[in-house]
This record gives structure tokens, sequence and C-alpha cells, in this order.
């Protein structure tokens, strides 16, 4: 069976204590690999051999970093196909899509990062004829990638490459559910000659391993993507020890439609929006209102694109829904369609767990599920479900679906469906919400602050200001 490894101080090696645990391919529910259960001694060999890195890595030209990271990048574009394969084998996601999204996202961060950091300038003041005001950006030290299943080599990159850039020195910790292309990334860093300790990959579950780079006092920043309590429990730990944090968490995304948009447009990305990756991107529109004179041909086109989508293996080329990441993820979306019944929704699609026979008989397939009838304020409407749920609401006054799109406690991401310039600018400002796309749904520009309001966390991703997350300011003020 394939054995997975930490990558420490520029090597493959096992955890200290030799144990391991098993990881299950979703659309089988069968163990295919196993990956070190690593303690918080590995966590503590991967922190030494960060900090001894840490000067000459600093200290290196940005251009110079950033030559390594882009090298990385072609590695990741060079063996995309198996990369892709290997992302669809361990989250359950169609390899269509691996190969279309998140492959090359991850590549796509570990070269705009390698540019951006030599683009990366700090401010001047200058006070004329008294001082000159100056700040110096320096890289933070050692910090703590943490990340999540759902996008699992876009969303470690996302993280990873910015610290390099900024000339941090990084321990990083994919998902225990999808561990293997975090690995295959690890063999990538040691082929582009990546110096020894300046990324150090452990692998292990978020109480041990993870927990243990949250509370290691070395570690100046956690820049964390997961669910909202786990967020909340790592700002409870970390905030004692004065780190940094980044926290991108969940969300309960509204898509707002109204009727003088170009419907069939808006019908085609909702669909997309709903059901991309199995409903399981924290940016993906679970609630879906929509202006009631387009509510019953929207509802049409909507149910006809659902019965259309071809659910199976994820590792055949025409499938576009595969299976959800576990078990115990699909019990917890089932446990939602169950609550949608008792909230008085009227199913419209979906609902079941599907039974694939043959390679797949044994994985975590749902169909896409569609509800109406159910009150914007139950808690199918509030909570992150992060499946293939979705709710059908109409609304009447621009008012009315404003306050129920921001009645949620999260504030990730919105989409606007409208003709009207002026209304579509108007509705995006009132939204509750780190992101709103206008017209269009997950397009995206590494360079704009990513993250959301509320408790869909704190700080932004992306662009500059993940460097300015991975570096300390000082100002330094010279009398002239
Ligand atoms: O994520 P966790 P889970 C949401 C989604 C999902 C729910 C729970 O609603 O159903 O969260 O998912 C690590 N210290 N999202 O439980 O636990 C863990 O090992 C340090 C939204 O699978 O948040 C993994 O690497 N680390 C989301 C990472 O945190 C800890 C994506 C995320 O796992 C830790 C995923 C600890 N104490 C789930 N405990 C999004 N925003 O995209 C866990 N981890």
């Amino acid at each position: 069976m394939l054995q997975l490894q930490n990558y420490i101080n520029g090597q493959l090696v096992a955890p200290v204590a030799g144990t391991y645990l098993p990881t299950i391919e979703p659309a089988t529910g069968q163990v295919y690999a196993e990956i070190p259960d690593s303690s918080p001694a590995d966590v503590a060999r991967a922190v030494t051999a960060a900090e001894a890195a840490l000067p000459t890595w600093r200290m290196l030209p940005a251009e110079e970093r950033g030559r390594l990271l882009v090298r990385i990048a072609e590695l990741l574009e060079r063996d995309l196909e198996l990369l892709a394969q290997a992302e669809s084998l361990d989250n359950g996601k169609p390899v269509s899509l691996a190969r279309t999204v998140d492959i090359p996202r991850a590549a796509s961060n570990f070269a705009f990062f390698g540019t951006a950091a030599q683009h990366f300038a700090s401010e001047t003041h200058f006070q004329e004829g008294v001082a000159l005001n100056y700040t110096v950006r320096h890289p933070l030290g050692v910090v703590g990638c943490i990340s999540p299943w759902n996008l699992p080599l876009y969303l470690f990159t996302w993280k990873i490459a910015p610290a390099l850039a900024a000339g941090c020195c990084v321990v990083a910790k994919p998902s225990e559910l999808t561990p293997y292309t975090a690995f295959l990334l690890s063999n990538l860093c040691i082929e582009a000659g990546l110096p020894a300790g300046v990324l150090n990959i452990v692998h292990g579950t978020g109480p041990s391993a993870g927990q243990a780079i949250v509370e290691h006092p070395a570690i100046k920043a956690i820049s964390f993507t997961g669910g909202t309590a786990t967020g909340a429990h790592i700002a409870r730990t970390a905030a004692p020890l004065f780190k940094k944090l980044s926290l991108e968490l969940g969300g309960k995304n509204p898509n707002i439609i109204f009727a003088d948009c170009n419907l069939a447009e808006a019908v085609r990305t909702s669909l997309r929006s709903s059901f991309s990756n199995q409903g399981q991107i924290c940016l993906c529109g679970s609630r879906i209102f929509i202006e009631r004179p387009v509510y019953e041909v929207f509802k049409t086109e909507f149910l006809q694109g659902v019965a259309g989508l071809t659910i199976g293996d994820p590792q055949e080329e025409g499938t576009q829904q595969g299976a959800v990441v576990s078990e115990a993820h699909l019990r917890k979306v089932l446990g939602y369609i169950e609550l949608a019944h008792q909230e008085g929704g009227t199913l419209l699609a979906g609902g079941q767990r599907i039974e694939l026979k043959g390679r797949c008989a044994g994985g975590y397939f749902l169909q896409p599920t569609v509800f109406e009838g159910l009150r914007p304020d139950c808690r199918v409407n509030q909570e992150e479900i992060f499946g293939p749920v979705v709710t059908l609401t109409p609304f009447d006054t621009e008012e009315e679906v404003l306050a129920w799109a921001n009645s949620t406690e999260y504030g990730l991401a919105a989409t606007v469906w409208t003709s009207n310039l002026t209304r579509a600018h108007r509705v995006a400002h009132a939204l509750h919400s780190g992101i709103v796309w206008i017209n269009t749904w997950m397009h995206r520009d590494l360079r704009t602050p990513f993250g959301g309001m509320k408790n869909s966390g704190v700080g932004r991703e992306g662009g500059l200001e993940a460097l300015r997350f991975f570096t300390e300011p000082q100002s330094i003020t010279l009398k002239l």
C-alpha cells in the first residue's frame, strides 16, 4: 500500500512515533494509502528545521526566492495530469475539475507569488523639512499553514506560496482527509532545489499535528482555512500567544437573481455555483433568491439542468458530480436533507444517497438536491451544509432580499444577477459579504483581497494582502 511521509528539513521522513493513519478513496470507500499520524514531536522537528533555514532564506533576494517558486510552478504544470488524477482519487472530485481548476490554480499560486514578491513595495511618508518616515516589511519568521480537504492543493499552495515569497519559512499541514497532492508537492520541492527546511509538510490530524502547530511558541502566524468552529478554537488557542491570524472560514452564500438579468446565463452559472465540487466550495451559492416574476421559469430551467448532471466515477471523463469527501460528511449532508423535510421544505430534486455499481459500489455519492418553500430564517437556510444542497426562494423587493441575504452569521461571497448597473452596485455595496460577483461566479483575479466578513473569517488573502500578512511592518523615522 502507498505510504506517504512527512517532508522535513528537505527530506521525506517517517513520523517520530512510527504510527500511520489510513486514508480513504471517497469514490470507493476503500483505504488506498496511509499517512503519518504526526505528533507534537514531528512538528517540533519541522519547526527546528524551519528556524535553521530562516536566516538564509529571508536574506535571499526576492528575485531568487521568486525563481524557485516559479520553478515549482513549472513542475506542477509538467505533472498536471498525475496531480489531477491524485486529487480526484483522494478527494472524490471529477478528474476533469481537478485538471481544469485545482491543479492549474496551484501552479498559478506559485507563479503569481513568485513574481509578486518582486513588486512588493513599502510606504514612505515624507514630512517636509522635518522627517523622513519609511516602513520596512520584515518576514514574520516561521509560520504555520493549515488547509482543508475541499480544494486540497489549490488552498494549500494559496497559503504556502505567499509565505515563502515574503521570506518566511513554513510548517504546513494539509487535511488528513486529502494528503496526497501535498505529498507529491514535497517531491517537486526537492526536485526544484528548494533549500532544506524552508518548507516543511507535516501530515496528521487536527487535534494532534494541527494543534501542535497552533500552540508552538516559535510559530509567529497561522494561516488557516476550514470550518468556523475549528477557526474559533484556533483563535482561542493562538490569541494568548499573540500570533497573527488569518482565518478563512465557512459561508452560506446568497445568489440574488433579478428579473431583468440574462436568465439563461444566471441558470447556467447557478448550476455551477450550486454543485461544483459537489457543493464543497466555501464560495458555492446555496441560497438562491429569485425575483417573483421569473421564479417559475428559473425553477423549471434550473431543475432541467440538475436532471442533466452526470454523477459517477470521478475518474471517468464525462463525470460532472463525484463523491463527497467522507462518510462522516455524507451523513452530515443527509442530516440537513432530513432537517429540510422537517422544516417544511418541498423537495424538488435529489435528496438521496446514490449506490453506484462496480468499482464505486461503496462510494459516498449524493444526488444534487434542491428544495423550495423554506423560510429564510430556518436552520437549513442559515447553517453551512457544504454539500450539493440548495434552496430556491422567491422575493418581491430589493429591501426584502437584502435583509434575507444578510441574515446569516456568515459573510463570505454573494452573486447578483441584473442588467441594471445602478442596482448592481447599490446591492453589492449593501451586502455584508467579503466578495460580490455581479453576473458571474468564481471569477478570480489573484491580486484581489480574498476573505469574508462576520463569522466567515478574519483577514484577507490574495495579492499584496497576503504579502502584508506574512510580514511585520517596522516604521523608521529619520529627523532631517
Ligand atoms: O474541517 P476542519 P472539517 C466547513 C464545512 C465542513 C465543516 C467541518 O462546513 O462541513 O467545516 O469540516 C485542521 N488545530 N469547512 O471538520 O476541522 C484539520 O486537520 C489545528 C469549510 O473537515 O475545519 C484540517 O487540516 N488544526 C471550509 C483543517 O483544520 C486543526 C473547508 C480543516 O478542518 C484542528 C473545510 C486544531 N484543533 C470545511 N482541528 C472552507 N472554508 O472552505 C482541525 N484542524
